[in-house]
């Protein structure tokens, strides 16, 4: 089922309805937010010369700092009365950034995280088990209106407390999840402790998203869970939840094009790149009243896809995030990008999900380990087994990283769990 017609607008439609808004959106930026309202003066820039989507990258770029530089409100493009709800990411790296929604972009807001969660398909009789964590983080509300825009049944369960999660799933016949991927690896964990077996606990879809996570992540939630495992993906600043998500080809996320006016760029230099190519997503948001962004760097590395989809839809689809500008680690000269660790982790039998980089300098040489669970099935009694499964896994990272982490096999278990994003780098040289 496809829940707005919008989503299968012909590409010439599409693009002259996101011509219309983007021109709508610079005027009233130039207008009501000083912040750009300079920048574009730097520039010689006036919103009339915004004439076609070429035009996009006259533009100039936001980035988190902007935001942060203008904390708490100095980007609100609406007087603080018209806004009904803040949101603010953790600010864990620094000061927090505050979004902030009126009626209109609530509405949108549900209109859109209902288009991903039905493309992944979620049906009205659903009973939906929110397990993100509700506040001022987005994943808890943003899925909730949504969910409840499409008429499912939706259970705030939030993030923790997680013995209550299995007793809700099986007294309230939870269908459908809604968590991070590592979350839902953690709530099958303690199921099975509880002596309970969570595929037979007959939910039929998982709705993940909120951090990255790889395919062979896909494939151990599936084979856990018994279920379909979907991405998707948003963040605080664009509205939440509900930029984009998988249909049921789990094939790369639509993303609502006629909301969010997506482009690929090279993160060195800042010049577009063509479809298909690797790069940092950009996104304009094109409808939203509070907080606007023009060319906002997400700083998420992915590409983005034109051809057809055989779901029917016509947005463009990008491909799982696979990791952060940011989060590229340089140990020794080497760029390190901490998925790749896990897409060869999680080819290797015998180890678990969980797994932590931890990189350090001793005097001007760094050191990086790769500290690894055991699969809870694995040990064999045998110590020699676990140094070979330790050189393996040492020589397949070499293979594709080029640089050799010292590899530690730790218990099952041994490793912090999380309710919400996983941590898996510690860096302990910037700390
Ligand atoms: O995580 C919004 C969200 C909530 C999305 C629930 C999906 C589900 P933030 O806390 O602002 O917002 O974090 C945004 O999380 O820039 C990505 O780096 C990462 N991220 C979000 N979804 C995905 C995903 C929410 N599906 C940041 N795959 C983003 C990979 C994701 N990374």
């Amino acid at each position: 089922m496809i829940w707005d017609r919008t989503e299968t607008l012909p590409r010439e439609d599409m693009e002259l309805l996101q011509l219309e808004r983007l021109k709508a959106v610079v005027r009233r930026v130039y207008q009501k937010v000083p912040f750009y309202h300079e920048r574009f003066q730097e520039r010689r820039l006036k919103p009339a010369d915004i004439r076609s989507l070429s035009d996009l990258q006259k533009l100039p770029f936001t980035v988190k700092d902007d935001l942060r530089e203008n904390y708490p409100y100095g980007f609100f493009a609406v007087p603080l009365e018209k806004l009904v709800r803040m949101h603010a990411s953790s600010g864990t790296t620094g000061r927090p950034t505050v979004v902030g929604y009126t009626k209109k972009d609530l509405r949108t807001w549900s209109e859109l995280v209902a288009r991903v969660v039905v493309q992944a398909g979620v049906k009205p009789r659903d009973v939906v088990q929110i397990c993100f964590s509700y506040g001022l983080f987005t994943g808890g509300f943003g899925l909730h209106y949504g969910l409840e825009r499409v008429g499912a049944t939706v259970i705030p369960a939030s993030a923790g407390n997680t013995q209550r999660q299995i007793r809700l799933m099986q007294d309230f016949n939870t269908t459908v999840l809604v968590s991070t991927p590592t979350y839902a690896l953690y709530i099958a964990e303690i199921a099975r402790e509880m002596g309970v077996d969570p595929a037979g606990l007959g939910l039929r879809l998982g709705l993940f998203g909120s951090e990255p996570w790889s395919e062979g992540i896909r494939q151990e939630l599936e084979a856990a869970w018994g279920f379909k495992a979907t991405d998707n993906y948003g963040m605080s600043e664009l509205i939440g939840p509900g930029v984009s998500g998988e249909c049921h080809m789990q094939n790369g996320l639509h993303i609502s094009e006629d909301h969010f006016l997506p482009e690929i760029i090279d993160p060195e230099t800042g010049e577009q790149l063509p479809p298909g190519e690797r790069g940092e997503l950009v996104i304009t948001t094109l409808t939203k009243e509070g907080l606007p962004l023009i060319r906002y760097r997400t700083r998420d590395v992915t590409s983005l896809d034109y051809t057809p989809c055989p779901c029917g839809r016509t947005t463009v689809r990008m491909r799982r995030v696979s990791g952060r500008t940011d989060d590229m680690l340089i140990i020794r000269g080497v760029n390190v990008f901490p998925s790749q660790v896990e897409e060869v982790l999680m080819d290797i039998a015998g180890v678990g999900p969980h797994y932590q980089i931890i990189v350090d300098r001793q005097g001007y040489l760094d050191e990086f380990e790769v500290q690894v669970e055991l699969a809870a099935d694995y040990f064999t009694g045998k110590f020699r087994d676990l140094e070979t499964l330790e050189k393996t896994i040492q020589e397949r990272l070499q293979n594709v990283l080029q640089i050799t982490p010292k590899v530690k096999l730790v218990e099952y278990r041994s490793l912090e769990r999380t309710t919400g994003k996983a941590k898996r780098v510690i860096d302990k040289r910037t700390l």
